[in-house]
């Protein structure tokens, strides 16, 4: 350790420990910009800046090391006065319209404006004289060049957690900006519209494409019936934008505030997610079968998972040989979107063309995903919008709910009814954890040996994760399992994904099964997710699903009534001819 002062008061630290963290453990709060916990240090926009006693220069305190007898000021008049000249700077840059900007309420900028009260500008405005474009083509992300302040968290998000880098800085001083690759639009490119440069974008110059109006407007349709989802992950961060602490399970309120802004039906993803593994599940045993038994050379094992619409899109851009190895499963969203507008339909006696569905998805690639041209199998388009956990958010404020009074309601039948295994999609893992809870049973018989059915091996944080099964005295009809260890992988974030691709692709690793997540931490850290979101705020989302897993009556997939039944009044059997037409679905590059 060594010792240091901060604005007088001596503090112990760790060697290396940043002027930034070192002042955080005091209480001392320093403004930054371009930094972000979860990307490395770039030191760019300097709103950080301290004064060092002995050193001419002031110092970003992000990128800059405490050392022993270090003397540190972070409010000087000098300090004060540099943080304000740089905060005008970028604001002479920045399309300051704030009050008709998306972000208006939630922008880094737009707080240390208020919080430093600028209220002079000495410099020249760029905005009106630069050609600044915005990008409204893709599906799930609009990008507002004359919002950007040029801080490159995008960049680094997009490079360093997802590996894509599908933005990237082009030209010199005031002529910099991020663009793509040839300044094409980013729906052309290879993003994934995973979000997560819109979840680390300071400003407004990284949005969500919001359907908000759409959604409004078929609410307000007497002729619509408008069923809605919710996806698992939302239900652990919606409270965060309605006043709650991070972590807080606000499932029931939630859905008493979709009831209350109208939505005909309230239902949940969880319900389709526990089909998933109904599928998936039995499509996997098929897999293993068709190697380990027939040795027919055409089934393609690793199988991986086929639910986050962002992996979907990074294998068909980076892997697309391995096209094959994926689940042919439409992921619990767009399942629930074509049996909405069929199953649902025929037991409600509903036009199909009459129902509108709405879902709510911690996710911007969702959007992506509901527009894709292989999601109409219902005869329309399966999924007609969808929301973010903060266009809900806002839509829960413009219709002036009191969130925090509300009485718990419970989810509508037919679709709603779920159990801990659906809940558990939305942490990294959790696809992976209900799948072999349900499978095992259905090979053996017997529940899987952990206790309390926590399979903790393929839980945490950790980007790359495996685990082995081992499956002893199967069933008659699963024999040839007899002894084998399933080998499992788990990725989470794009870049962690490659990972493993690359060990599969270069006969490194031998898995049986990989479960994918675009997102950091699965869909709990997706793009579509409150802002902030970071490690710690994702580790306590995590925390509330697996206690909402807990919590449920019944946590193993196979074990859901409405499932149970849909299978025999609908479906028939997994994989069957009408799942295969309305759950299943290929991809091509
Ligand atoms: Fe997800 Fe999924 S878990 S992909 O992360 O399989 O978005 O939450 O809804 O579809 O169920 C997201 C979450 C979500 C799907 C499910």
């Amino acid at each position: 350790n060594i010792k240091i002062s901060i604005n007088g008061q001596g503090v112990e630290v760790k060697k290396d420990t940043s002027i930034l963290d070192a002042a955080r453990q005091i209480g001392v709060n320093i403004p930054t910009l371009c930094y972000h916990k979860d990307l490395c240090i770039a030191g760019n926009c300097r709103v950080c800046v301290v004064e060092v006693a002995g050193q001419k220069r002031l110092s970003p305190a992000c990128a800059t090391p405490c050392e022993e007898g270090m003397e540190i000021l972070t409010n000087s008049v000098k300090v004060r006065n540099s943080r304000k000249h740089i905060i005008e700077l970028l604001l002479s840059e920045h399309n300051a319209d704030c009050t008709r900007c998306y972000k208006n309420g939630n922008c880094e900028l737009q707080k240390l404006a208020s919080d430093y009260k600028i209220m002079t500008s000495d410099f020249i405005p760029l905005v009106p004289f630069k050609h600044y474009t915005i990008d409204m083509f893709s599906p799930s992300i609009i990008k507002d060049d004359s919002k950007c302040i040029r801080c490159q968290r995008c960049v680094r998000t997009c490079a360093e957690l997802q590996g894509v880098s599908a933005l990237s800085v082009a030209y010199k001083g005031d002529m910099m900006k991020i663009t793509t690759f040839f300044e094409k639009a980013m729906n052309e490119v290879n993003c994934t519209n995973c979000g997560q440069c819109v979840i680390h974008c300071p400003t407004g110059a990284l949005t969500e494409r919001n359907y908000i109006e759409e959604v409004w407007e078929a609410i307000t349709d007497p002729s619509k019936f408008v069923v809605v989802q919710t996806a698992p992950a939302v239900r652990v961060a919606l409270g965060e934008e309605l006043g709650f602490e991070v972590g807080t399970r606000i499932t029931g309120k939630m859905v008493a505030a979709l009831k209350r802004l109208g939505f005909d039906a309230v239902m949940d993803t969880d319900f389709t997610a526990d089909l998933t593994i109904m599928e998936e599940g039995t499509e996997l045993l098929t897999r293993l079968k068709g190697v380990l038994l027939d040795h027919d050379q055409n089934v393609k094992l690793p199988m991986a998972t086929s639910c986050s619409p962002g992996w979907i899109k990074y294998i068909e851009h980076m892997y697309p040989e391995y096209l094959g190895n994926l689940s042919t499963c439409k992921s619990p969203q767009q399942m629930f979107g074509a049996l909405a507008k069929t199953y649902y339909a025929r037991a409600r006696r509903l036009e199909p063309e009459n129902i509108v569905s709405v879902s709510v998805m911690p996710c911007t690639a969702k959007k992506f995903e509901a527009n894709r041209p292989e999601m109409h199998d219902s005869g329309y388009r399966d999924v007609d919008y969808v929301l973010t956990t903060r266009e809900l958010a806002i839509m829960i404020k413009q219709a002036g709910i009191d969130f925090m009074s509300l009485e718990d309601m419970s989810y509508d039948r037919l679709m709603g009814e779920s159990t801990g295994a659906g809940v558990i999609f939305g942490a990294t893992g959790g696809v992976m954890e209900a799948a072999l809870r349900t499978a095992y049973e259905l090979v053996t018989g017997r529940e899987v040996p952990f206790q309390n059915l926590n399979i903790l091996p393929v839980r945490g944080m950790e980007g790359v994760r495996e685990a082995t099964i081992r499956i002893d005295n199967p069933l008659k009809e699963w024999a040839f399992l007899d002894g084998v260890e399933l080998k499992c992988a788990i990725a989470h974030g794009l870049v962690n994904a490659k990972k493993v691709m690359d060990a599969v692709r270069s006969g490194e690793a031998n898995y049986h099964f990989i479960e994918v997540m675009a997102c950091p931490g699965g869909c709990l850290g997706g793009g579509g997710q409150p802002i902030p979101t970071s490690p710690e705020i994702r580790a306590k989302r995590a925390a509330a699903i697996y206690t909402e897993d807990e919590n449920m009556p019944i946590r193993k997939s196979h074990k859901n009534p409405e499932v149970i039944k849909i299978y025999e009044d609908f479906l028939g059997k997994p994989l069957g001819e009408k799942s295969h037409h309305l759950l299943h679905t290929s991809y091509t590059v």
